[in-house]
């Protein structure tokens, strides 16, 4: 069993670019693969193809030290990450073709005593599959010392650099060779703890992690329907409710965003459809919580012209999938916002997002929508939906009478 002193990163994109980047500053030699052209040239330019904070001078310290660097096909090295994305296929089930891919495209440089390590998070099996596609395509190498290993991340977006190295992690061996291997690479950089287990485990570990907290959305989403119906302010309600020393229940929003606690739970229900019954629930509920705010939305509007005869102005404040960052992906924010401008089509639609520049693509070219400063947004629109609790808008609750306002963060109301 060599020691392993280079590593190919395959998918060099939110997760394996900083991951690349950290073991080359801790002294690993890193070879980043990716299909894009464009991000292969970026990283070897010393340059990022997206925003994380600091993520940005350790591609370059690392490019500049000969430590890393990138290319379109799979080189040979003594340890695999693969960090390529699982999108949906068919509804909901994983599509596992990328992971399958990058298999494919490992497996000829292997020589039988590498460790190949899947980040993707993936269902329960994933690593074993993509095993077995590596021996499906060298099957002499069935009895040789290829170790697999599954290490999901927990990193949070915005502080990536940060949390890799402070978060402890899981990692999951094939063997428990496999996982002391996999725990030896992961020490170079991270300072957590690192917990041992198998792979099917490590897998699950990550999926019920954010399993856990779409779960405890959910409640705090369906407690927010339930008391507009019952006429109690549920932002009051879970204040009180939260002086209990063992109730600690999360906030509702108008949705729950992001590309993975929305995603990585129907990745369980699609393994268990019968026994997950909780988990697709909570997914069903918080995928449900935009129709009911643009329903709330609706009837605003109507009594809105009701009372003065005239098409009211609706305004949309936030389009990103959570506060004070700008990222627009499964952002239930922005898609409310489309649905507005496509069913309010009459009326003026007002949108506000700070961190952002230009109109999204998915709200261009909508000649009833525009974007506008916060305070523009406010002072001209009848009907006003506050979708995103940013930091910027907390001081300007609307004080005019006349004006309905759906917030549906809190913001205002917890003041
Ligand atoms: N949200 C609410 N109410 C709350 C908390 C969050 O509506 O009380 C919404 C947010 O507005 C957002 C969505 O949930 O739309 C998700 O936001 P988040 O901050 O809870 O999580 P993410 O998606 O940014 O990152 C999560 C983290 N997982 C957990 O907290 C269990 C992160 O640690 C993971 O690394 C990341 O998913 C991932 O990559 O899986």
């Amino acid at each position: 069993m060599t020691s392993i002193s280079t590593v190919a990163v395959i998918g060099l994109g939110y997760i394996g670019l900083p991951t690349a980047a950290i073991l080359a500053e801790n002294g690993v030699k890193v070879l980043g693969v990716d299909v894009s052209d464009h991000t292969v040239d970026a990283v070897n330019a010393g340059t990022v193809p997206f925003v994380e904070p600091d993520l940005a001078g350790f591609v370059a310290r690392g490019v500049e030290n000969g430590l890393l660097r990138a290319s379109t096909t799979t080189p040979a090295a003594d340890a695999y990450i693969v960090a390529v994305p699982t999108p949906f296929k068919d509804g909901h089930s994983p599509d596992l073709g990328y992971i399958e891919a990058a298999a494919r495209g490992l497996a000829p440089q292997l020589t039988g005593d590498e460790l190949v390590i899947l980040e993707s998070t993936s269902p329960p099996g994933a690593t074993e599959h993509m095993a077995e596609v590596i021996f499906a395509e060298r099957p002499e190498l069935r009895e040789s010392e290829l170790d697999f290993a599954h290490c999901p991340e927990r990193v949070l977006p915005g502080r990536v650099m940060v949390e890799l190295v402070t978060n402890d992690r899981i990692v999951g061996g094939s063997t428990r060779r496999a996982a002391e291997r996999a725990r030896d690479l992961y020490r170079t950089f991270c300072e957590g703890e690192i917990l041992l287990t198998d792979t099917r485990t490590a897998e699950m570990a990550k999926l019920v992690e954010n399993s856990f907290r779409d779960v405890n959305i959910a409640f705090a989403n369906e407690l927010s329907v339930i008391c507009a119906e019952q006429g109690i302010d549920v932002w009051e309600l879970i204040e009180l409710a939260n002086h209990h020393p063992r109730v600690n229940i999360l906030q509702p929003g108008p949705g729950v965003g992001g590309h993975c606690i929305a995603v990585d739970p129907w990745f369980i229900v699609d393994a268990a459809p019968q026994t997950a019954r909780l988990i697709r629930s909570a997914r069903e509920i918080n995928d449900a919580k935009p129709q009911w705010v643009i329903d709330q939305a609706k009837a605003a509007a109507f009594d809105v012209q009701q009372a003065t005869g005239r098409t009211p102005v609706v305004a949309a404040l936030g389009l990103a999938f959570k506060p004070n960052i700008d990222d627009l992906r499964e952002s239930p924010a922005l898609n409310i916002a489309v649905e507005l401008a496509d069913q309010f089509s009459a009326s003026a639609v007002l949108v506000t997002e700070p961190h952002v520049e230009a109109l999204p693509a998915k709200l261009q070219g909508k000649a009833n929508v525009e974007l506008v400063s916060a305070a523009d947004a406010i002072a001209r629109a009848d009907v006003i939906l506050l979708l995103v609790d940013h930091d910027a808008f907390a001081d300007l609750a609307p004080s005019a009478a006349g004006k309905r306002v759906i917030d549906t963060r809190g913001q205002w109301r917890r003041g």
